[in-house]
């Protein structure tokens, strides 16, 4: 018999548990040196000390992985699985020196030894296994369940080149293979004894018993091995430490001759992926289309490892006894990236288990639950039935049996309308055959959830309307968070102890007490003591830039900083429209009024998306003349730091002014930049969308600047029939900067180069509606400029900025799921 879960009691803050002393590390770190990388104290380099110290670390980590291992064993738990295809991890080190209550003493120790933990730390390079937004919403998650002593397990690729390094050439972006396991990872345990067997290709045959049943038998044309890397996820306070654990591809060398002979194999077989680039590398496409079939390998293989792996834990507690399975056992599914591992678990179930159809569903839909995380038409995932057929038949055949179940269900909602099948149906029909993950994430889950409420709405109400009104408890909403942990408290160190010094030490554990924090806001020494830290932080962002882009800022300016992925949606042309225009009035008027400003972007673009490519290079253009303009540059700067990547976040966040959160309503499904910014005690220029509404309504319309049209006023508008010509004729500054661009001002002697972005503005209709917000966007951005000449004023807005975002730490997030969707029961590890 299982023990009851037990409950979790207070939890320590981290300082309070760590054992160890800065003699033990010392002698930790200096015999991993010695006996695990065969150096001395003399001879290492950083790199051989950062390992050391790693490794030392490590040893830590994994006392208290097992430890957590075998009391969820005996307590029998239930457990959450977050299947995902990103985990935007970052780097480790500080992060679990942090969580184990050993920064300070590691600090100590090693400058004993004579190193610098700072500078070592350098070395790490950023696990870089997604692409933005949603692998890092993975990471913080992971983060918060093993601070709440949630039993959870993220299931994941473990891609050998992660997202792309970017380098920027002549103010364009070129792509380089990121490689962050060349010099291996210290934090990563290989597991052999769990490899996995992954069938693919092939063949359906059908088969009847002896009583008449039909039978179906998948015989796979080739198998892969998925072996798993498991990377321990240490809780805040160190007790819980969770696994993440991603799967590698290997060859199996099996290859099914009897179906390759079989005929009409010969085209499958020769294209056939070879088994190791399955995890070889990470698409860099989000939010925009590709079909490509070793996407969807990728995707299958990741979850059928990680289902197996389920079912053999499942198994070895419970026998072949399925009746207990949904109790023990909640799947997320990180977006539809995973969605065909509703389909998987039905297969595992009808043609393993022998389970009838009816029990096998009953499973399924208890099993999984679904987080969408965007509402933009090209990003809802569609796969070719073609390609289904050849890669995975059996699945195919799987969810048409489950569709025309699900239609029969629809016919009795909607007798004879065949306008609502077509449109609930998870094959579309008309021109290629198409598989809709979506439908296939709805029909196959207990809860949806979007991540912020208006987002969540929308949801509900424009894409899954009739979805919800069949089953009106399934939809739901859980507003995004983000780890207090990495975004405050590891980033931005003399916040976090000025804070402290306040309120005491265990606000990464309750975040909302920084509300107490609004007490200090008009408290002049405590104003000065706040800015103090944010120049000190613009300062070490200053020679951060410097050395990566020879561009000199100074810290009296505004730091404004727009940092994400680069998509249309987010706008950072209009961003840049604004910048030409502030450039254009300051030639016209040299006295023009204005506080000295530097515009920071940091962005990766889609390598297939040319517009997106175009906007870096125009921003990158755009720099260069207004950096190198002695007219203008003691008032304006605008900087492009390349490679873009957590490591990167972690240093210009803290030294935020303004934030820019300027997603056309409607199409930011929450965002997360956003709540790292605000907490680190930037202002936010933004729209009403998603998270921001709700950030808007924490801090107060007093500290944040809202413009632009919202959610309905943009539907009326396209509504209405939107002309992008209307506003460049009828404003002339934006007439002049579209112009402008399309000379050779800034790209001398090559006309039209930045055009581009002009004509995607014109011609090309504006869908994100630029020149629609422009002048609302202006206006904000003034109304931000004179609220920085009122130091006090400022200091005031800055500090109930980081007073008022408790609400966004992902703690909140999962416990919201927790309670609201997962049904789990923390369980203390001693
Ligand atoms: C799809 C098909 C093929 C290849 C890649 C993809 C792909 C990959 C990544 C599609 C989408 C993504 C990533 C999406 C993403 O990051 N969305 C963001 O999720 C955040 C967390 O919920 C939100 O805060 C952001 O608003 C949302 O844009």
């Amino acid at each position: 018999m299982s023990k009851k879960p037990q409950r979790s009691g207070s939890v320590n803050t981290a300082s309070q548990l760590s054992a160890l002393s800065k003699q033990d590390i010392k002698q930790a770190i200096v015999r991993h040196l010695h006996c695990t990388l065969g150096t001395d104290e003399n001879k290492a380099n950083n790199h051989a000390w950062w390992k050391a110290a790693c490794a030392a670390v490590q040893e830590q980590v994994l006392e208290r992985l097992r430890m957590t291992q075998k009391t969820h064993y005996l307590n029998d738990t239930r457990a959450v699985h977050y299947f995902s295809a990103e985990f935007l991890m970052g780097r480790l080190m500080s992060n679990n020196l942090h969580n184990l209550g050993l920064f300070e003493v590691t600090h100590q120790a090693l400058l004993e030894l004579g190193v610098n933990l700072t500078d070592i730390m350098e070395e790490e390079p950023d696990m870089a296994l997604g692409n933005g937004g949603l692998g890092r919403l993975a990471a913080c998650f992971i983060d918060s369940l093993a601070t709440l002593d949630m039993p959870a397990v993220g299931y994941g690729l473990h891609y050998e080149h992660g997202l792309f390094r970017q380098e920027i050439q002549n103010g364009a972006q070129i792509e380089r293979p990121d490689s962050w396991r060349d010099y291996g990872n210290p934090w990563e345990i290989c597991r052999p004894e769990s490899i996995q067997e992954i069938p693919l290709y092939g063949y359906v045959e059908t088969k009847y018993g002896e009583n008449g049943q039909m039978h179906k038998e998948w015989h796979p044309g080739y198998i892969v091995k998925g072996l798993p890397w498991d990377i321990p996820v240490v809780g805040y306070g160190g007790k819980t430490v969770n696994v993440l654990r991603l799967w590698e591809s290997k060859a199996s060398g099996y290859f099914n001759w009897d179906v390759f002979n079989a005929g009409g194999y010969v085209d499958a077989q020769r294209e056939n992926v070879q088994a190791e680039t399955i995890s070889k590398v990470l698409y860099p496409n989000d939010e925009t289309e590709a079909g490509k079939e070793l996407r969807l390998i990728q995707q299958y293989f990741f979850c059928a490892c990680s289902l197996k792996d389920i079912i053999r834990r499942y198994k070895r507690a419970h026998g072949d006894d399925w009746s207990r399975f949904t109790n023990q056992v909640v799947i997320q599914l990180n977006d539809t990236h995973p969605a065909i591992a509703i389909p998987e678990l039905m297969r595992i179930l009808v043609d393993r288990a022998l389970m009838d159809w009816d029990k096998a569903w009953a499973i399924c839909t208890n099993t999984f639950a679904y987080t969408n995380h965007t509402l933009l038409p090209e990003a809802l995932e569609k796969w070719p039935a073609r390609m289904f057929e050849k890669i995975l038949p059996r699945h195919l055949e799987i969810i048409y049996e489950i569709n025309h179940r699900f239609m029969l269900q629809v016919e009795k909602y909607w007798p004879g309308n065949d306008a609502i099948k077509r449109k609930l149906s998870i094959i579309e029909e008309g021109g290629e055959k198409m598989v809709r993950m979506g439908n296939l994430s709805v029909i196959g889950s207990f809860a949806v959830n979007g991540v912020a409420e208006i987002h969540s709405k929308l949801v509900k109400q424009n894409l899954f309307p009739e979805f919800d009104q069949m089953w009106p408890t399934k939809f739901k909403n859980v507003t995004n968070g983000i780890t207090p942990r990495r975004w405050l408290k590891a980033c931005n160190p003399a916040l976090s102890d000025l804070i402290s010094t306040k309120l005491g030490e265990d606000w990464p554990l309750h975040l909302d007490k920084l509300q107490a924090l609004g007490d200090f806001a008009d408290d002049k020494v405590f104003q000065q003591e706040f800015m103090l830290i944010k120049h000190n932080n613009k300062v070490a962002l200053c020679e951060e830039v410097l050395q990566l882009t020879g561009v000199e800022l100074h810290p009296e300016m505004i730091f404004d900083i727009q940092i994400k992925r680069l998509h249309e949606y987010k706008r950072q042309h209009l961003n840049l429209l604004h910048i030409l225009a502030l450039y254009r009035r300051l030639l016209e008027n040299p006295d023009y009024d204005m506080q000295p400003r530097a515009f920071l972007f940091a962005a990766k673009a889609a390598p297939g998306y040319k517009l997106a490519k175009n906007i870096i290079y125009a921003i990158n253009k755009v720099a260069d003349k207004v950096n190198n303009d002695k007219r203008v540059n003691h008032k304006l700067k605008v900087v492009f730091l390349p490679n873009y990547r957590v490591s990167l976040a972690e240093k210009m966040i803290p030294a935020a002014d303004i934030s820019e959160q300027i997603s056309t309503a409607g199409k930011e499904a929450s965002g997360t930049g956003n709540m790292k910014l605000a907490l680190n005690g930037a202002l936010t220029v933004g729209t009403l969308d998603g998270a921001n509404i709700e950030i808007a309504e924490e801090v107060g319309d007093d500290n944040i600047f809202i413009f632009g049209l919202t959610v309905d006023e943009v539907m009326a508008l396209k509504q209405k029939g939107y002309n992008p010509y209307d506003y460049y004729y009828g404003n002339r500054e934006i007439k002049a900067v579209l112009d402008w661009l399309e000379t050779d001002y800034f790209t001398p002697g090559k006309p039209g180069e930045l055009a581009p972005v002009k004509q995607s503005l014109l011609d090309g209709g504006d869908p994100y509606l630029v020149l629609a917000d422009f002048e609302s966007y202006s206006e904000a951005q003034k109304k931000a400029d004179l609220a920085y000449r009122d130091k006090a004023g400022w200091a005031r807005k800055a500090i109930l900025n980081t007073a008022r975002m408790g609400k966004f730490s992902s703690d909140r997030s999962i416990k919201d799921y927790v309670e609201r969707i997962w049904k789990l029961n923390a369980c203390t590890v001693e």
